[in-house]
């Protein structure tokens, strides 16, 4: 008799401790996959369209990659044209690319640009991977304000 109100005693005791384990369980769960979905994130990131527009610190730049998406081992050509403030044509300028792959250290290719026309520049990357790229612009050596947009390259 005594030992049945015993147990009786610690059965809602027991029941609520369990009920307080399973929320913290799902609640673990649920932090994990946040971490999880959080983590996998970068590798999820979509690569811009074939032509991206910026501004610099002078104006604007148009940055198009001419054969979208681009070839892996295989020169591409990125045109950019630059406007100062005015809209005007940005002549003159020294624009250096470099192209580094995401979440990867198979490479960088590093590239300059030549004026074909007023404000018009022109030059060659190559992607050495399939996948998803960065290109980071260095206009006139300013380091300071370092332009960039992702690219995607295929074989
Ligand atoms: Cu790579």
């Amino acid at each position: 008799m005594t030992e049945t109100i015993n147990s009786s005693d610690n059965t809602p005791h027991n029941h609520s401790k369990s009920r307080m384990s399973w929320v913290l369980f799902i609640v673990t769960s649920l932090a994990v996959m946040a971490i999880v979905v959080l983590m996998l994130r970068p590798q999820s990131i979509s690569a811009d369209a074939a032509i991206t527009i910026h501004s610099h610190t002078n104006g604007q730049l148009e940055w198009t990659i001419v054969d979208y998406p681009a070839t892996v081992l295989a020169n591409n050509t990125f045109q950019l044209i630059l406007t100062d403030a005015a809209g005007n044509p940005l002549e003159g300028a020294q624009l250096d690319i470099k192209l580094e792959m995401i979440g990867m250290v198979c490479g960088d290719f590093d590239f300059s640009l030549t004026e074909t026309a007023p404000g018009f520049y022109s030059g060659e990357g190559v992607p050495l991977m399939p996948g998803l790229w960065k290109a980071s612009l260095i206009i006139d050596g300013d380091r300071d304000s370092i332009i960039t947009r992702t690219l995607k390259a295929v074989y």
